[in-house]
């Protein structure tokens, strides 16, 4: 169901550059930003659009499993926070979404793509939300686990991608403490509750670990990636972060992480702990996710019921372009 857009083979090195490409790298070792009119290599524009276009694919598929809850949240309270941050999520996608088209490529394009599954969107949104506590786990990892990832994005060399993603971690930020407040609800509430909550933790584990990609070993496009400055850390050293910052989180609401081979290791000064199942990412990844077709279904469904709006603005669009005043 899914191409690999882009298969980068490892990072070349400055002999094996042009001049051109040399200089770029130069631009990119001194840390200076890349912004849209300035010259690029192809596979680097083409990089970015990959990364930039399943991030912003991920915001607005990531909506689906959060907003199932919107209906159901147990208070107005709570009503209103979800409701909040699954529109900020819409925006982060809308955001990303002009940051590619400053690379050449249309919406419409990435969308199709998306709808086609030409193009991928995390892993994660895969998965169903079974319970309220999901909710929680959800802000608490799965937003615990983006922040993890993209405060370094936004250090990143392409300029529009960095400046997007400032605004984006600091609602990533709000999104977290959300869930984590859930989590501490329901963990400090009825045994029923505690109960519900380490389910939670239970099945988001493993499929929040997944979504820092594959172990480095195995990740295509890191070494190219890291050398362009597109991406600041490895996959693994961001897992290892996400891993270190959680555990302690876990112990104060008193549930466990479903890992038995989870120990402190003083010598690395982090924890040691279980691969995810990979099988089951690449199952995920290739359309083959508990949830895959649902989502697909649900922004196909969007995007065609959504076409007598965007009709009507082109049509208006086109009206006021040929009004006298605009044409004077
Ligand atoms: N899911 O060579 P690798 C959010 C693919 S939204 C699916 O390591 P790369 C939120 C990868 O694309 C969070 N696919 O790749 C929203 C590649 O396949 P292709 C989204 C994955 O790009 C709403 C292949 O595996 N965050 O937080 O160097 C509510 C090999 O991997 C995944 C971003 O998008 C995955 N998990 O590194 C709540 C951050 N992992 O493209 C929360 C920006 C890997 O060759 N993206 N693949 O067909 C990145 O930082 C990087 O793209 C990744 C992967 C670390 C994800």
């Amino acid at each position: 169901m899914y191409a690999q857009l882009v298969k980068s083979e490892a990072a070349k090195t400055y002999d094996e550059m042009t001049p051109q490409e040399r200089a770029f790298q130069e631009r990119i070792d001194r840390g200076e930003k890349i912004e849209p009119k300035d010259w690029m290599p192809d596979a680097y524009r083409k990089t970015l659009i990959r990364q930039i276009g399943q991030h912003a694919h991920s915001e607005i598929v990531g909506q689906l499993p959060e907003g199932n809850w919107i209906t159901r949240a147990p208070t107005l309270e709570r009503k209103q926070i979800l409701l909040a941050k699954v529109q900020d999520e819409a925006g982060h996608g809308l955001y990303l979404y002009s940051a590619a088209e400053t690379l050449g490529i249309s919406r419409d394009e990435l969308l199709d793509m998306l709808h086609s599954g030409r193009m991928k969107y995390s892993s994660i949104f895969n998965y169903p939300t079974l319970t309220w506590a999901d909710i929680g786990a959800v802000g608490w990892l799965v937003d615990g686990a983006a922040i993890m990832n993209q405060v370094p994005l936004q250090r990143t060399s392409y300029g529009p991608y960095s400046r997007a993603m400032v605004r984006i971690c600091k609602e990533e930020s709000f999104h977290q403490r959300q869930g984590y407040d859930i989590m501490m609800k329901m963990a400090f509430g009825t045994p029923d509750q505690k109960a519900m909550a380490q389910d939670a933790l239970n099945r988001f584990w493993y499929p929040s670990l997944m979504m820092f990609g594959p172990s480095d070993k195995d990740s295509v496009h890191s070494a190219q990636s890291m050398q362009w400055k597109i991406k600041i850390n490895t996959n693994d050293e961001l897992r290892q972060k996400f891993v270190d910052q959680t555990v302690p989180q876990a112990k104060y609401l008193g549930l466990t992480i479903p890992d038995e081979q989870l120990r402190w290791n003083a010598e690395k000064g982090g924890y040691d702990f279980s691969e995810p199942d990979w099988s089951e990412f690449y199952a995920v990844i290739a359309g083959n996710g508990p949830c895959n077709g649902e989502r697909m279904a649900a922004r196909v469904t969007a995007w065609e019921e959504g076409a007598w709006f965007r009709d009507g603005l082109m049509a208006y669009a086109e009206k006021s372009a040929q009004r006298p005043s605009a044409a004077a």
